[in-house]
């Protein structure tokens, strides 16, 4: 029996990757157990908690932020030339690793930033970046038809300056732009260019803010204040189901099967937690860790009262009816974007060797706000970071070195995750968990887990790295009916898949055994 191999496509805002999972039939199936010699698709024998789903890159390439017609915005034709080298170079290496090709496909990129697509399926100008200043002010304008609770009771989404209803109330190439024109998420782009089909995944849909919370449709009034019509949107669909399939020339091109597009978690986040590797029910407490901290409790049902939008958090749709209680914090950013800045001046960083450096320095003596907006732009980070500092501790003024900058960061984040979770959980009514697991490329950061455990005084749970792709992979999985389709068998099939870190609070680590 061969094993079966999915292919995820997953954009973020430094970087993007496609990646191969494979998923080896079961033990029990390949021994003869009757009647399974499909490669385990669509039956309840694939319940088998011994089988384990690996990852395998394909390809990576870099992602990084432009000026375009006077616009912070992504390169997004590049963007699909990586991906599609990235699709040909997974069909190659699914096949030498003894599986048929790869037999679906799914999308999941950064939120909130979208295309405008013609009638024509012609993209309209650039896909503006979240980061561009075109939305200051904007949220303040629309505050001014849909006040700020009633944005929030509608939708359950916090008021961030980038959200889609900002950008599109701003956006005057839409005036212009012919009729049929629609706004498509940049996952729903990358599924259109793949198989011809307008789509609106949604988990990504929430975070528009314009969805109405606990429902699957938009909010009238907030797509009103936006000033845009349900029209200029393809229909919903819901994760798990099928977008589409190949286009036949593309596949022809790429030298892959005509398979099926999945709609995922298509919101980086919504991925990601999914494979968070918890045993435990509601809540779970992450912290998906990239480009972005987002911190919080996954619920059944969303947080709406004024307390919860005066504190900042959002109410972010999850994969299988679930909620992402969560509150944005500025993660890897801060110092992704001060290496940005000292590389700049002739300096060459490697980020192992200043986490290290940042764990000899003393600590205690700088604090900033890791969830203050003035972070949110791209330039002179560690310039900024620096001015924004307080002292607390020791006799000097300004971090003086990289080390001393990085530390300040990392404790500052410790402390934010530590406050955020316990507002979390004051909000939501739940006491704080027992664990808080930590998934994405900052659980690598031994250092800010070791922190975040001695600020919690609780246990961290440190992986899956690669949250976002095993997310988006399992979810296809299920959906090829190659995993059952009952709640828990993702994570069951994450815990299996991936070795985990657990940091204790006072300084102990160990690994655990798959
Ligand atoms: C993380 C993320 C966050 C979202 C931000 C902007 O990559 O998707 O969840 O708030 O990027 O899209």
């Amino acid at each position: 029996d061969r094993p079966l191999a999915l292919a995820a496509i997953d954009l973020g805002a430094t970087s993007g990757r496609v990646m191969v999972g494979l998923l080896h039939p079961s033990p029990s199936a390949t021994t003869g157990g009757g009647g399974r010699g499909d490669g385990g698709h669509g039956d309840d024998d694939n319940d088998d908690p011994t089988r384990r789903l690996d990852l395998h890159a394909a390809h990576r390439f870099e992602n990084r932020l432009e000026r375009r017609d006077g616009h912070l915005s992504w390169d997004i034709d590049a963007l699909w030339e990586q991906v599609r080298q990235g699709l040909a170079a997974a069909e190659r290496l699914a096949q030498d690793l003894g599986a048929d090709g790869i037999a679906s496909i799914g999308v999941d990129s950064w939120a909130v930033d979208y295309a405008l697509v013609g009638p024509d399926g012609e993209r309209i100008g650039e896909v503006i970046a979240y980061r561009d200043d075109r939305t200051d002010g904007a949220a303040e304008s629309v505050a001014h038809r849909v006040d700020v609770g009633r944005q929030f009771a509608l939708t359950g989404i916090a008021q961030q300056p980038f959200n889609t209803l900002y950008q599109l109330a701003v956006d005057d190439r839409l005036a212009n732009a012919p009729d049929g024109t629609q706004a498509l998420l940049v996952p729903d782009l990358l599924s259109l260019l793949l198989t011809g089909e307008r789509r609106t995944e949604l988990t990504n849909a929430s975070t528009t803010g314009m969805l109405a919370a606990g429902e699957n449709a938009w909010s009238p009034e907030l797509l009103g204040a936006a000033g845009v019509t349900k029209e200029q949107f393809a229909p919903l669909v819901r994760p798990g189901e099928r977008v589409g399939t190949v286009r036949s020339d593309l596949a022809r091109e790429l030298g892959i099967g005509e398979v099926p597009v999945i709609a995922v978690g298509s919101h980086d986040t919504a991925s990601a937690v999914l494979a968070v590797p918890a045993a435990e029910d509601d809540p779970v407490a992450f912290i998906s860790s990239g480009t972005w901290s987002l911190i919080g409790l996954e619920l059944e049902s969303p947080v709406l009262t004024e307390a919860a939008r005066g504190a900042g958090f959002t109410n972010e749709r999850g994969v299988d009816s679930t909620y992402r209680f969560l509150k944005n914090v500025a993660g890897m950013w801060l110092v992704s974007e001060s290496i940005a800045q000292w590389e700049e001046s002739g300096a060459r960083i490697d980020l192992d060797d200043l986490l290290a450096a940042a764990a000899a320095v003393p600590g205690d003596r700088f604090r900033i706000n890791p969830t203050d907006p003035c972070f949110l732009a791209p330039g002179r980070m560690a310039g900024r970071v620096a001015d924004a500092a307080r002292v607390i501790g020791g006799d000097e003024e300004r971090p003086r070195t990289p080390a001393h900058l990085v530390r300040c960061i990392l404790e500052s984040l410790a402390e934010t995750y530590r406050d955020e979770l316990h507002a979390a959980c004051r909000l939501a009514r739940r006491p704080l968990p027992e664990r808080l697991h930590v998934v994405g490329g900052g659980s690598r950061n031994r250092l800010l887990n070791q922190l975040t455990a001695d600020a919690l005084g609780i246990e961290v749970v440190a992986g899956p790295m690669e949250a976002t792709a095993l997310g988006n992979l399992t979810l296809q999985a299920r959906a090829l009916g190659a995993i059952p389709h009952r709640s828990g068998s993702i994570r069951e099939l994450v815990r299996a898949s991936v070795e985990l870190e657990v940091f204790a609070p006072g300084g102990t680590s160990a690994s655990s055994a798959r």
